[in-house]
């Protein structure tokens, strides 16, 4: 007799079955690491985004790159179906939620923790139901009253990333009287409308947005000021990733560095961000990140 397999009327067999992965990455929010800063894969079911659009756009290749990214080690997945690189035409709710909700639904199934990154309350809720547990919305100042609503009645934790206008709007709205006390001042009203809605403060998570409305030079002055975000007392989130900011400091010969060669400074970033007590860093190379925060959290006094 197979071995795995109980005797008849024996009751349930001694061998457990036979794991044949063990999940790294949590299937709770609540089951997160809170040793290290979490790593956030990018999973962008998109044609237009500005560092991998096009790579993932059909719903195979987007879940196939999802696995790699949670065998890698990604604690959380965040997918998304809108790109929001500046003046990137808005998508409607159907064509982003025929993206994602398959993507989400199967990446659940094979034990990944999911984020839907969306703007809209409605794709929102089909994609808890199709298994993601948090919301990581990045309509900042402009966010949608049914998405507060929703967070208030599903409990479920949710990024709060501070952004001035729409993608085609924001670039124009980066005058700044000093550019972290504005943002943070702004995420602070915001999050109060959050709060007057019934949303507990566990639930927030924090994001200044970078590259969201703030030029190159306002984005590393939010990243090296985080720790002013994290005396707000919420959890707080970093994307670096590819951005436009680390290209222009990388410049070659008047060449900014393509996308695809900012990998290593956003590994940097995420180094700075963990010592800094971030909570989490959302990233396109998760294997390297990852090892950039265990690092770290052998640095800083997590
Ligand atoms: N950046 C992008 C998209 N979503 N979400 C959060 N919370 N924070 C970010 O900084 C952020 C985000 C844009 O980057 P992408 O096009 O590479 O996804």
């Amino acid at each position: 007799m197979d071995s795995l397999a109980a005797a008849p009327g024996t009751g349930p067999a001694t061998s457990p079955l036979p794991v044949l992965r063990m999940p790294r990455s949590a299937a709770r929010f609540e089951d997160l690491p809170t040793d290290r800063t979490v790593v956030m894969g990018i999973l962008n079911c998109t044609p237009d985004s500005f560092s991998d659009g096009g790579e993932y756009d059909s719903i195979d290749t987007a879940i196939a790159h999802g696995l790699r990214m949670f065998y890698a080690g990604a604690d959380i997945i965040d997918v998304g179906g809108e790109s929001t690189r500046p003046g990137a035409l808005e998508v409607d709710e159907e064509e982003e939620q025929r993206r994602i909700l398959p993507v989400i639904g199967a990446l659940a199934k094979a034990g990944a923790l999911l984020s839907v990154d969306t703007r809209h309350a409605g794709t929102a809720a089909k994609a808890l139901d199709a298994g993601a547990a948090l919301i990581n919305d990045v309509s900042g100042l402009s966010v949608e009253p049914a998405m507060v609503a929703l967070v208030a009645q599903r409990k479920v934790p949710y990024v709060l990333m501070h952004r001035r206008g729409s993608a085609r709007t924001m670039d124009a709205l980066s005058t700044y009287r000093d550019v972290v006390e504005d943002v943070l001042a702004e995420l602070v009203e915001l999050r109060d409308t959050f709060y007057a809605a019934g949303v507990a403060p566990e639930q927030i998570i924090m994001d200044p947005g970078l590259g969201f409305s703030k030029d190159s030079t306002q984005n590393w002055e939010l990243l090296a000021n985080l720790d002013r975000f994290e005396l707000l007392g919420h959890r707080v989130l970093i994307g670096t990733s590819r951005k436009r900011f680390l290209g222009t400091l990388l410049t070659t010969a008047g060449k900014a560095a393509p996308p695809k060669d900012r990998d290593s400074a956003t590994v940097a970033t995420t180094a700075l961000a963990a010592a800094q007590g971030a909570w989490g860093v959302r990233v396109h190379d998760v294997a390297a990140n990852l090892d950039a925060a265990r690092v770290a959290a052998r640095q800083s006094k997590r």
